[in-house]
């Protein structure tokens, strides 16, 4: 049974993948901080389900600042695969705090090939990278060769760490790879990226529970996908028999306001009437034209995304109007949606 170690297996990549690896038969260990309980990290991976074909995965408190913990945990686990997840994850909010953003994001990832360079049989290694790291790139769209040049503390951030896992694999010969990431969304998104904040907004509204969505650069775009494709490219980019860079994306940019007309559409309603724009949300710096070529993940690893942009955004209004009316008292209101289909 091959062994997988996921760090950031609570969030919305993590737990895909930990589902993801489980139908694959592998015996998959998380590294999670001390300060989440097991049961809300159980809930986080497996939303409900006990086990995922009858597995369930092993968590192990620590954090990617100790690397004394960090080698323990990795020399007890032994995993043959280590997917690098975790970090501040907010390009707002790493304006506010860049510091704790480069520690995690930056040295994080560093600690981390530190402690597998001294493992007797090192594990590959998937790095979580980022389009954040082109910031505002000269050639569009980005490829693997494209010039890194970040505009935000956690593009830097993402830029170093994406740099070292390349030196790594060159100086030290890890099987290290990075997954150059685009963004990628699911019902499972956290709620304060733009994705889940629009179609949360307008499964509220619509019941009643939110007057309105403030909203910062609705002309801003980016190349959103699935993040359930994306996480079946994190595990092929491990079993290519060469350590390599991947991009993975849709290689189509859509703006924020985009987001908003399908998500207020599925919800039955005019986004005009609702959507305020607020400056306070404006970002000191914006990256321009983030929007990727995976050709080389096509051609190498098969990989393409299944899920357009309008079906992603309509499926993650739909999930937010069936959560929030479980807990809505006007779920009576729901009858006018387009394509709304509610299964127990
Ligand atoms: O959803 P976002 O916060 O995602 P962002 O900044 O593109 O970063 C995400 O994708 C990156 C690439 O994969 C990851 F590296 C990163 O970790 C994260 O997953 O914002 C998307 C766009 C931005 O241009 C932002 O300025 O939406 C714009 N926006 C407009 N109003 C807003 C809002 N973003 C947020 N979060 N909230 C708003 O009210």
């Amino acid at each position: 049974m091959p062994r997988a170690l996921i760090t950031g297996i609570t969030g919305q990549d993590g737990s895909f993948l930990a589902e993801f690896l489980l139908r694959k038969g592998y015996e998959v260990h998380g590294l999670v901080r001390p300060a989440s309980s097991p049961n809300t990290v159980r809930r986080a991976v497996l939303l409900g389900e006990p086990t995922v074909c009858g597995q369930s995965p092993f968590f192990h408190s620590s954090d990617l600042n100790d690397t004394v913990a960090l080698g323990r945990i990795l020399s007890k686990v032994s995993p043959d695969e280590v997917y690098h997840l975790a970090g501040q994850s907010h390009v707002g909010l790493s304006f506010e705090m860049p510091e704790s953003t480069c520690e995690s994001v930056a040295m994080g990832t560093l600690r981390l090939l530190e402690v597998i360079r001294d493992l007797p049989k090192p594990p590959r290694l998937f790095h979580a990278s980022s389009s954040e790291i082109f910031g505002r790139p000269n050639r569009i769209p980005q490829d693997e060769m494209t010039a890194i040049a970040p505009v935000n503390p956690y593009g830097c951030a993402k830029a170093f760490a994406t740099q070292m896992v390349r030196n790594y694999r060159t100086g030290y010969n890890l099987f290290a790879c990075n997954g150059i990431m685009y963004n990628h969304e699911s019902p499972r998104r956290a709620e304060n990226f733009v994705t889940r904040k629009v179609c949360r907004a307008a499964a509220r509204i619509k019941l009643g529970l939110q007057s309105e969505l403030t909203i910062g650069d609705s002309s801003a775009s980016r190349d959103w996908g699935d993040a359930r494709d994306y996480v079946r490219g994190m595990w092929l980019s491990l079993q290519h028999e060469e350590p390599e860079d991947f991009i993975f994306a849709t290689g189509q940019l859509h703006r924020v306001q985009d987001v908003i007309e399908v998500a207020f559409k599925t919800a039955d309603l005019d986004w005009r009437k609702y959507v305020k724009q607020d400056k306070l949300l404006l970002r000191v710096t914006e990256p321009r034209l983030l929007v990727g070529n995976a050709e080389k993940a096509r051609r190498i690893l098969g990989w393409t995304p299944r899920t357009g942009f309008a079906e992603l955004i309509v499926e993650m209004t739909l999930a937010e109007l069936k959560s929030t009316s479980k807990t809505s008292r006007k779920a009576g209101s729901l009858e006018n949606c387009t394509q709304l289909v509610i299964t127990s």
